[in-house]
């Protein structure tokens, strides 16, 4: 397949010539770029940010198909994801039932610096929550709520080994949270830097510590590697501190800071016994792939670092102007600053950076913490000419790609001379780019995704919102072609893309049936009951093309709590069975071969009522259906089931 990929890619010769693609015709050559014949399978998955969805949604490239939603923190009919028992604690937090979140930003797990397919993470925007998603069930795993945090937004972030997924607070807030005037912010509220630990073997996560640091608001965030690696950078704005008028008082600064945090020294003056444990209220919820069942665990402290404790690990380098994205490039030497209000990039050198720092070349400090001289660090600045700077890529290959809002393109620009080598403009108003392992150490340079926020006149309408546009671009060649346009679902900020082949092979097929350990599971349909336990009715179901055992049930009363306990037990790849029950106040299962899942029905009225299989499974799909019989309260009908006699 690959091969024959590659043969029509060679065929297609003169890339990037005169040909441009803005006035949106296609050429042949994009059109065969992006045609994936059916049943040909895509080079590269790409992980969308769902943005107000709460999930991630799941795109092959170049063909933009969608292959999938996965429900991370919102509730998913389509699955029954947050609706059956099993998988209702994944949403809980210290506020209670959370069904619903704001996902930014997906980022994969790597080793070495390299993606290496195991997990997926993303952020919970507004009730600060930072999930994992395994990359062979494509499941949610796990969710920890980040306490001390308001709009979770410079994250999920991770180290080049994985050793820390990192979340840093868009607002900072009281810490502890507290009865204050508002304001009184300046001075008092604080902005938290969370690092929450990756355990090697099963990605379990543990919040390790917080760095407790200035008011200011934490925007967006990426890891040093390679040689910057142990180095952490945020991107800071409101670094004024308002509280009102913000679009106004909180850009009143010429320059706001990238803050760099060694989190190295950090974690060794932790492991030293340092850092002050407060009380703190928290969620942490995980998913366990045998039991098909998640538990949510309250969580009572955190364990809170002051940075003016820990010397040498904290500084303020000066970026102009409100920036919000924060990149850093392959090599770990580059930290880039998009001051959104500007028209120029800033580039950092992290060598200037460590010689500033070891020379002690300060320009005064912020609440203690020292700022570095905006000369000495600078390693240089990107003259665009667009405007509106957001997000930076790279490809591997010594180029950058960075997004404009307000000018509405992608510039391509050459590290180390900042010389501009190309401009094209997007459709409307791009946020974020995304190259697969473009956040790496090694980045596959050949699509750049962009990511936009205006979608008007680009597909047909739909009413007056219409669902955001991507746009993939092809970036071999020494220009970007626009190649394809396709719609995404919710907004997707940010996404993640990795090579088919790192995925593939080890995308999961079936749950083993006998590695069930579903406390309600039935391992054969001969183990198929109904019992009563007072009030409540628990069904233990199994089903199999094309029947449900039991498929009659009598005996059940209004007022009863009933829990249809269903397992799958199909052992094929692709066979899943559904559920849905009349008046149900939940949605459908979907469930997987070999899971086991449980959807509770209170039943209002007495009758007889129906349930069938939502999927359609097999020829005879239409018959996998039964009845319960539900009596008024009070009365003495008989618990009676039938088993296909
Ligand atoms: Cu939309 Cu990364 Cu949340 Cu920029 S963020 S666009
Ligand atoms: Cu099972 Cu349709």
């Amino acid at each position: 397949m690959l091969l024959g990929f590659t043969a029509l890619l060679s065929s297609c010769g003169n890339q990037g010539d005169s040909k441009s693609s803005s006035n949106g015709a296609l050429s042949s050559n994009a059109a065969e770029k992006v045609y994936v014949a059916p049943g040909e399978h895509d080079e590269f998955y790409a992980f969308m940010s769902g943005g107000y969805s709460g999930n991630i949604t799941v795109y092959g490239l170049p063909s933009g198909r969608m292959f999938k939603e996965i429900p991370v923190f919102s509730q998913f009919p389509t699955s029954g994801y947050g609706y059956s028992e099993e998988t209702k604690p994944m949403l809980n937090t210290s506020f209670g039932f959370v069904p619903w979140d704001d996902s930014h930003h997906p980022d994969i797990s790597q080793t070495n610096g390299e993606l290496d397919g195991r997990w997926i993470f993303i952020n919970g925007n507004n009730t600060p929550r930072i999930a994992r998603v395994s990359l062979s069930t494509f499941e949610t795993e796990e969710i920890i709520e980040i306490p001390n945090s308001a709009g979770n937004h410079s994250s999920s972030f991770i180290t080049e080994n994985t050793e820390y997924v990192v979340a840093g607070t868009r607002f900072s807030v009281p810490v502890p949270q507290r009865d204050m005037p508002i304001n009184e912010y300046k001075g008092n509220f604080k902005g938290s830097l969370s690092f929450i630990s990756v355990a090697p073997d099963n990605g379990r996560l543990n919040l390790e510590f917080q760095l407790t640091m200035p008011g200011f608001n934490y925007d967006l965030s990426h890891p040093g590697r390679g040689k910057s690696h142990g180095w952490f950078f945020f991107t800071t704005y409101n670094t004024e501190e308002a509280n009102s008028l913000m679009e106004v008082n909180s850009s009143q600064n010429d320059k706001d800071f990238i803050a760099a945090i060694n989190w190295k020294k950090v974690e060794a003056y932790v492991k030293n016994g340092g850092g002050t444990m407060m009380p703190a209220e928290y969620a942490h919820n995980v998913y366990d792939e045998h039991t098909h069942t998640a538990t949510s665990t309250m969580k009572k402290e955190v364990l809170t670092v002051n940075p003016l404790d820990v010397p040498g690990a904290v500084f303020f380098l000066p970026t102009p102007k409100s920036p919000h994205g924060c990149d850093v490039d392959p090599s770990g030497q580059y930290i880039i600053g998009n001051g959104k209000l500007s028209a120029d990039l800033t580039v950092h050198s992290f060598d200037k950076m460590i010689a500033a720092i070891e020379g002690k070349k300060f320009d005064g400090e912020a609440y203690g913490i020292p700022i570095l001289k905006f000369e000495d660090v600078l390693a240089g600045v990107v003259k665009s000419g667009g405007l509106g700077p957001l997000h930076t890529e790279f490809d591997g290959k010594g180029n950058a790609y960075t997004t404009f809002f307000i000018s509405s393109e992608v510039v391509k620009w050459k590290l180390g001379t900042w010389e501009v080598l190309d401009r094209q403009p997007t459709f409307y108003s791009v946020g974020h780019l995304m190259i697969p392992g473009g956040n790496s150490a090694k980045p596959f340079g050949k699509y750049v995704v962009a990511m936009n926020k205006i979608t008007k006149d680009r597909y047909l309408p739909t009413g007056p919102e219409m669902e955001h546009s991507a746009q993939i671009y092809d970036i071999s060649g020494d220009k970007m072609e626009l190649i394809y346009d396709f719609p995404t679902h919710g907004e997707p900020h940010y996404a993640a893309g990795i090579p088919a082949e790192l995925l593939a092979p080890k995308s999961k097929k079936i749950y083993r049936l006998d590695e069930n350990k579903h406390p309600y599971a039935v391992l054969t349909p001969a183990d198929a009951r109904v019992e009563r336990d007072g009030n409540e009715v628990h069904v233990y179901m199994s089903t199999i093309r094309s029947h449900f055992t039991p498929d009659n049930i009598e005996g059940v009363k209004v007022g009863d709590k009933v829990y249809f306990h269903i397992t799958n037990h199909e052992q094929d790849f692709d066979v899943p069975h559904g559920f849905a029950m009349i008046g149900q106040n939940t949605s459908e299962l979907l469930v997987m071969p070999g899971q086991t899942k449980t959807s509770l029905w209170e039943p209002k009225k007495p009758g007889v009522w129906p349930f069938y299989c939502t999927d359609f499974c097999s020829a005879l799909h239409q018959e996998m259906q039964g009845y319960v019989r539900v009596s008024p309260a009070g009365s003495n009908v008989p618990l009676t089931y039938s088993l296909g006699e």
